[in-house]
């Protein structure tokens, strides 16, 4: 599971990379054990995945190749991407402070960790690796109302910080671009990238008994989530294109406002 570490303030970049946390991806220097194991990480998920992700995820893994063996050469599938939606990829050492991902994303810049877990924990990452990055978020990235979405969470980050209101902000965040779910022809299907790049909760999220609410902005600003453990229920969408409407005609602010003095939701409804 991923852990979270929102880092605060203007914590200066790590040595070798640029003042964005940017570095070189030197995919030369990736070796056949990393590549092993992406190729490992991505014959399992692209077999469970059948029947549980939505289509518009296999669509993205077609139109920019990402189907080939080993770690992805950045500079290769940056030509597609940008060609397809106007998305780059930037390898980052790992996590980047808020301010930095959100600067990003509202540039169309994606962050990707440049390193990928051992072959001793595939199931396990402490930080953000390039399956999670790369599996998991890039290939929606090609879908023009997800990318359209993406770009439009990385203004609503910087602002929400502005606003003091990033813990809201990172709930709308986590609860679509990284848990969410859809309806697609009459079934619940995944495209959130913590759960297509995640063996156990790729299963958990469609086959448990855990709530699927319908996805509505004030609820899901208003309830918590785990970056521990398993999600405890979801929030579906009925498309790509009412999730980008519904970011678009929402006006957060004035919504961190009323939210003010209301507490907070567990998903299960389960108190304290
Ligand atoms: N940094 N590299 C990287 N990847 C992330 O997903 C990320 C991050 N920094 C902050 C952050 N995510 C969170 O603030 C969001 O998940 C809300
Ligand atoms: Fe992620």
């Amino acid at each position: 599971m991923l852990t979270e570490t929102i880092i605060e303030g203007k914590t200066p970049p790590p040595a070798g990379a640029a003042a964005d946390w940017t570095i070189p991806q030197h995919w030369e220097r990736f070796t056949a054990e990393d590549h092993r194991v992406w190729d490992t990480l991505f014959a399992r998920q692209q077999e469970l995945l059948q029947e549980r992700a939505v289509s518009d995820f296999f669509k993205g893994l077609d139109v920019l190749h990402l189907s080939r063996p080993g770690i992805p050469e950045l500079d290769e599938l940056n030509e597609r991407l940008f060609a397809r939606t106007g998305w780059t990829i930037v390898s980052v050492p790992g996590l980047v402070p808020d301010d930095i991902f959100f600067e990003h994303l509202s540039k169309r810049r994606f962050p990707a960790g440049n390193f990928i877990r051992a072959a001793d924990s595939l199931d396990y990452i402490e930080q953000p690796d390039v399956f999670h990055d790369v599996f998991g978020h890039v290939p929606m990235l090609a879908q023009h109302d997800v990318a359209d979405f993406m770009q439009a969470m990385g203004a609503e980050g910087l602002a929400a910080m502005r606003a003091g209101a990033l813990h809201r902000l990172a709930r709308l965040y986590w609860y679509s671009v990284e848990f969410g779910l859809a309806r697609e022809d009459g079934e619940t299907r995944i495209y959130g990238a913590g759960l297509l790049s995640s063996f156990g909760e790729s299963h958990f999220s469609l086959e448990s008994d855990v709530p699927r609410r319908p996805f509505n902005i004030p609820e899901v600003l208003r309830t918590r989530y785990r970056s521990d453990a398993f999600q405890h229920g979801y929030f579906v969408i009925p498309s790509f294109d009412a999730l980008l409407k519904l970011l678009t005609d929402a006006n957060l602010a004035a919504l961190y406002e009323e939210l003010e003095g209301l507490p907070d939701l567990n998903i299960d409804r389960s108190d304290g």
